[in-house]
């Protein structure tokens, strides 16, 4: 009986050489940190900073119970949505990731006032105070949430890379997503078919070292997750996620690629969290001394502001910056507890009723 095409290929076993061969092909260039200007530079540190203190002022109204539900925090982890966002273009690229969200909203300068207003409930709020913590999104600046499910975002966001291929846009998807999301079957699924597509997307490992209460290494057998995309032919960096200019460099590395047309890369940033998963977490799997040690030895905003110091920005220069940054966040604060709650109607609008 004649062999099928299929049976042929398979009879054909590849050597270890051929197989080194494979693995050898063309790789994204070695990323270098980003050169960045004085202008830039503060741009960097006033925006992490931002984002720490808006966490921080969160972290305060949930514990007065002005925000309810989940509320998953960002400190630590700041150089990241800095370094990567700072390089994208709002409405042109599209930003999709999880339930710890707050942050990339900010860093993709959307209003502080609209995502607290969300936070609190209230119909001010970028989702009319109906999404919370994890549900937020701006379509106008293509940010498409705010994600419970963990590693659905990787999904919808090959499907945002396919409609950016489609429809010629010239945009690329930043899809970020955990750690713990990294071993979800759907991931692969979407790995697949972004590389078989040469979709336009960036898929983003923010490894912050846990899940929930489990570490990376407990739960993963490959615990180097650059090389997760691997068996898939999508290269994989590894960064310095407590380094905004190391980030920002490897989002330049990453876009070329991309915008190249040469299908998707994987970015692992290795960072960390200060907090517990929510605000529920009292973090009891991690020593103190092992957060304290980060935040002493790795801190993404101190080590931004050393860099500005061999700059020569003066330390009033950045006071006056903290300065700022807490008035736009208590503002926030204010500009949400004085906002009315949604009307009972809003109960009945945007829900999606359909026959099936
Ligand atoms: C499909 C699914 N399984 C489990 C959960 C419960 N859950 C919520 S967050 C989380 C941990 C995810 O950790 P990671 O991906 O590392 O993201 P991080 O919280 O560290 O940002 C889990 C298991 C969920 N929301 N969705
Ligand atoms: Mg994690």
């Amino acid at each position: 009986m004649a062999k099928t095409p299929a049976k042929k290929a398979a009879s054909k076993i590849a050597t270890v050489s051929e197989d080194a061969a494979r693995a050898n092909r063309e790789r994204p260039t070695e990323p270098v940190p980003y050169k960045a200007s004085k202008e830039e530079l503060l741009k960097f540190y006033r925006d992490m900073l931002l984002i720490r203190r808006f966490e921080e002022k969160a972290g305060q109204l949930y514990g007065l119970g002005l925000i309810g539900g989940f509320c998953h925090l960002y400190i630590g982890q700041e150089a990241v949505a800095i370094g990567l966002q700072s390089a994208l273009t709002p409405g042109k690229d599209s930003v999709i990731t999880g339930y710890r969200d707050h942050g990339h909203m900010l860093a993709y300068g959307i209003d502080p006032n609209l995502i607290m207003a969300e936070l609190t409930g209230r119909a001010a709020g970028i989702s009319r105070g109906k999404g919370g913590s994890m549900h937020m999104f701006s379509t106008t600046h293509k940010f498409y949430g705010g994600h419970g499910i963990v590693g659905a975002q990787v999904s919808l966001g090959a499907g945002l890379a396919f409609g950016h291929k489609y429809s010629g846009d010239g945009g690329v998807c930043l899809a970020y997503f955990g750690d713990g999301a990294s071993n979800q079957g759907q991931v692969y699924e979407s790995f697949n078919m972004a590389e078989l597509w040469k979709l336009p997307i960036i898929f983003v490992i923010e490894n912050n070292q846990y899940a929930m209460g489990t570490s990376v290494n407990r739960a993963s057998s490959e615990d180097q997750l650059y090389r997760r995309g691997e068996s898939f032919r999508i290269p994989g960096i590894q960064v310095d996620g407590m380094d905004v200019l190391a980030v920002r460099g490897a989002a330049e590395v990453a876009l070329d690629w991309v915008r190249s047309g040469k299908g998707p890369v994987l970015l692992e940033m290795k960072t960390y969290r200060y907090r517990g998963h929510s605000m529920s977490d009292p973090a009891k799997y991690r020593s103190r001394d092992e957060v304290q040690s980060v935040r002493d030895n790795s801190d993404p905003i101190e080590g931004c502001k050393a860099y500005l110091a061999e700059m020569g920005v003066s330390e009033d220069e950045l006071k006056a910056l903290e300065k700022e940054i807490r008035t736009i966040v208590n503002e926030s604060a204010d500009f949400a507890e004085s906002s009315s709650e949604p009307e009972l109607g809003e109960l009945y609008t945007d829900v999606l009723v359909e026959q099936y």
